[in-house]
């Protein structure tokens, strides 16, 4: 097994991960891209540096909240664009032991969720809108370009890089075995070698040789070229990819699709357009039948509360990870089409069917006919009745939410039942 695969077992057995999105920009509460798309300077968003002070941050809370849902990793955001650093780092001044806060809130977060056997995921924006040395690219990447502050200023674009791989080297060096390093995103010809790369990943692997690293050092966010700095997994965002990732060679490859609950990374006190439960238990569903995983996202507001609806949601998806998650954990893609009423995911030589839709009479297992050994319904264990290649009625559910059976067990050659 390449050394990859073995630092990916781990994660396609999890296959179900929280993002959590947190830093000043919950203050202004219009999301995490407020300073650029607002053109707000250093001067103008100072006001939520002197002010920061989450009273109600419990990363306990948020620990049981993420491990009742079914989720078995965290990545938070340990600096975002805005270059705040939620962890005291000796680089710098604006972090947030420096604020009223007066605390390093990644070293709670990863006390915290290793408490609750969660494993630690750190979010690392290498874009960054506060250091003096970050290069004006661009408007999309640096809201100031066209601020005085930046008119014909030099910057020392290695002494930036100096900084970020220094901090990195601090997250990696200082708060334990870290399990997931999310950086943040290459862009235009910034990408590569434009951030030393290859010395940077070689510094991570020294530190944290289990690591696992996103593709967002290199290449784009889609791209399955096997560049070094392509890193372990794929990090589709906001989308699912129609037939999973392959590489260059056609094989599957380790992707994880990062999904905003309503529209935004980042607290937006307005945004209350969220999706339901329902719908978060499709894509997850939808990830593992193409062998991918999701990084679900939350934005916790200025006192460190994670939104009502966020909570309700997660705890709903929780209760069928519950009773279903035989369906999700340590499964990937079956190796059947994907049939009509829903969707199928595989581990081992059991299938899991995810009747969606309950549609008129029976439903149909296509290409199946003669190879189902027996059938369970996951949600209550009880047996269903199949008369090949129809499935009795029994696994009607009225809600609608949708059944997940298993058991069908596809036997292989070796199969002895
Ligand atoms: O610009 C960021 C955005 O704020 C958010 O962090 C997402 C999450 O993957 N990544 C970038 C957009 O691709």
């Amino acid at each position: 097994m390449n050394d990859r695969a073995k630092r990916t077992e781990w994660f396609l057995e999890d296959r179900f991960g929280l993002f959590i999105h947190w830093g000043l920009y919950t203050i202004p509460a219009r999301g995490e891209w407020v300073r650029s798309f607002e053109k707000i300077s250093n001067q103008e968003y100072q006001p939520y540096f002197e002010e920061f002070n989450p009273t109600h941050y419990n990363p306990k809370e948020w620990a049981k909240l993420a491990k009742a849902a079914g989720q078995k990793y965290a990545v938070l955001t340990t600096k975002h664009h805005d270059g705040f650093c939620l962890f005291d780092s000796q680089l710098t001044d604006y972090k947030s032991t420096n604020t009223p806060a007066k605390r390093d809130l990644v070293r709670e977060y990863v006390e915290a969720f290793r408490e609750e056997g969660l494993k630690i995921g750190f979010y690392y924006s290498i874009i960054d809108w506060y250091h003096e040395d970050y290069p004006a690219y661009g408007d999309r990447q640096h809201p100031m370009r066209d601020h005085e502050d930046f008119k014909n200023k030099t910057v020392d674009f290695d002494r930036y890089l100096e900084y970020m791989h220094g901090q990195v080297k601090e997250l990696l060096t200082n708060y334990g075995k870290i399990d997931v390093m999310w950086f943040d995103f290459s862009y235009d010809d910034m990408t590569g070698e434009k951030w030393k790369a290859t010395k940077l990943i070689n510094m991570i692997r020294g530190l944290q040789p289990e690591i696992i690293i996103d593709n967002r050092l290199g290449g784009n966010i889609m791209s399955a070229n096997p560049e070094v700095y392509a890193g372990d997994f794929y990090s589709p965002e906001q989308i699912i990819p129609p037939q999973g990732i392959l590489n260059e060679a056609g094989e599957q490859v380790p992707w994880e699709a990062c999904i905003t609950l309503n529209d935004h990374w980042g607290y937006h006190a307005k945004d209350k357009n969220y999706k339901s439960a329902k719908q978060v238990i499709r894509t997850l569903v939808e990830c593992v039948s193409k062998n991918g995983n999701l990084l679900l996202n939350v934005g916790p507001d200025a006192k460190g509360i994670i939104p009502t609806e966020s909570i309700d949601i997660l705890a709903e998806v929780g209760q069928w990870m519950d009773r279903n998650g035989a369906s999700i954990y340590g499964c990937k893609a079956a190796d059947l089409p994907k049939p009509e009423w829903g969707r199928y995911t595989q581990k081992g030589n059991t299938l899991y069917a995810h009747v969606y839709d309950r549609g008129i009479g029976p439903i149909y297992f296509a290409g199946l006919k003669d190879r189902i050994k027996k059938a369970r319904l996951l949600a209550d264990g009880s047996e269903l009745h199949v008369s090949t290649p129809w499935m009795a009625e029994r696994y009607s559910d009225e809600s609608g939410a949708f059944i997940t059976l298993s058991g069908a067990r596809l036997p292989d050659d070796n199969d002895t039942v």
